[in-house]
């Protein structure tokens, strides 16, 4: 004799088999749409990509603006007027403690942290420059800015560690120099002088209001 449960005989077996389906059916669903998830997310990460990284960080909760300008061999410029040149990349204009402050689920999150970050995702041979621009000061004294370069792939390599000082509004430092051969090998490191922003604004004013 079968079991109470099991004995109801074909529509019991119909409605396991349906049953059987629907979630063979929803696991499949699943999946499909975790790729779809997955897939993108993997070309939209952008350290994947990148093969070199500069961090330009300044004390937390400083009031003051900074911004990163680079250069590729090209003579393109990314910087908070340009983020995103194709090869290269802001993830965003850092202005001190203006703006940092989130909406997150109804509840302001500030973020302390003062960095604004360009990543190289493509190398082109020839030199980079890495230029620091004091946007807003707040201060007399000069801001100490860190910039870190470093080199991703195969293995993640310093290229450069150092501290700059900034030293009032419209103040340009180039803070590192680098060539990038052939092979990918980085060379020629130094810090020669060297002003991007005049290139970048022509001749209108060196410093134009920031709009957002
Ligand atoms: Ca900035
Ligand atoms: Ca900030």
């Amino acid at each position: 004799m079968k079991h109470r449960i099991l004995g109801n005989g074909e529509g019991q077996d119909a409605f396991t088999d349906l049953l059987f389906n629907s979630l063979l059916g929803f696991a499949f669903m699943f999946a499909i749409a975790f790729m779809l998830i997955s897939d993108p997310s993997e070309g939209g990460k952008i350290d994947s990509k990148a093969e070199i990284l500069i961090s330009v960080r300044w004390p937390d909760q400083h009031p003051d603006d900074v911004d990163a300008i680079v250069e590729s061999p090209q003579g393109e410029l990314v910087w908070y007027h340009n983020r995103d040149t194709g090869l290269m990349h802001l993830d965003r204009d850092d202005r001190g403690i203006f703006a940092d402050k989130m909406n997150v689920d109804g509840a302001m999150i500030s973020n302390p942290i003062n960095q604004e970050t360009v990543t190289i995702r493509a190398l082109q041979s020839g030199e980079y420059v890495v230029n620091l621009l004091h946007y807003q000061a707040n201060y007399d004294e000069p801001l100490t800015v860190n910039v870190k370069v470093e080199k991703l792939n195969p293995e993640v390599e310093l290229i450069y560690y150092g501290s700059h000082e900034l030293e009032g509004v419209g103040d340009e430092k180039t803070a590192v120099r680098f060539s990038v051969d052939a092979k990918k090998n980085i060379s020629n490191v130094n810090q020669i002088q060297k002003r991007l922003l005049t290139k970048a604004l022509g001749r209108s004013p060196l410093i134009e209001n920031k709009s957002d």
